[in-house]
């Protein structure tokens, strides 16, 4: 149920163009994430088809089998069912909480992207089952970024949500405890663990 969901400390966040701009394969990729302890996974396509979405998101799926974990799609909300992944991730500009709801069902995992106060607020009101916070630092990820909320930002949507929340954004083994200290319950990386040692993060983070 919705409302009884946990988020991990990591929060894995498997942005295929970021593998792509380092030549990492998103599958090994996975694997590696797997075996190093991953338990709730995104993955994040902005530029492939449809089609490719779902026979990747058919691949991971096998990746995971036999694995105690979550896995999310970023967007493509009308993939969800197909994709066989057990929730969504939403962002401010993308359809309505409740039309996800509607497509999704109640008991799928969805989440939402926030980054000022108002949309914090907001979030608590809505039928998702967490909230993401960000970016906390600056990233060259997302390009089209809101501005940075820093850590104040994260104590502050501690503040008006009782969602399980998540915050993102340039986050790296190095500054994870400050961000789960602001009261985060989870942090979601994408180069943080492209770049680093996601074994000694999951580690760390467990
Ligand atoms: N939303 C806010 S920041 C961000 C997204 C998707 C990118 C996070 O990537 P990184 O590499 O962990 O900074
Ligand atoms: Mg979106």
């Amino acid at each position: 149920m919705t409302r009884d969901f946990r988020l991990p400390r990591l929060y894995a966040i498997l942005d295929a163009e970021s593998c792509a701009r380092r030549g990492l394969a998103l599958l090994e990729t996975a694997k590696v994430w797997r075996d190093a302890g991953v338990t709730l996974m995104q993955y994040r396509d902005k530029v492939a088809t449809d089609a490719s979405v779902l026979e990747n998101a058919a691949l991971l799926r096998c990746v995971f089998e036999g694995v105690d974990a979550t896995l999310i799609l970023n967007d493509r909300v009308h993939l969800f069912a197909e994709s066989g992944f057990d929730g969504v991730h939403v962002g401010q500009g993308d359809a309505s909480v409740a039309s996800v709801r509607e497509v999704i069902g109640a008991d799928a995992v969805l989440g939402i992207s926030t980054h000022n106060p108002a949309q914090f607020a907001d979030a608590d009101l809505l039928s998702v089952s967490y909230v993401a916070v960000g970016p906390v630092f600056a990233t060259s990820t997302k390009l089209d970024a809101e501005p940075v909320v820093g850590l104040d930002g994260v104590r502050l949507a501690r503040s008006l949500t009782r969602k399980p929340l998540v915050a993102i954004g340039g986050i790296t083994q190095a500054n994870a405890a400050s961000v789960l200290e602001a009261g985060a319950d989870s942090v979601a990386v994408i180069s943080g663990l492209l770049d680093g040692d996601v074994r000694g993060f999951v580690a760390a983070h467990r």
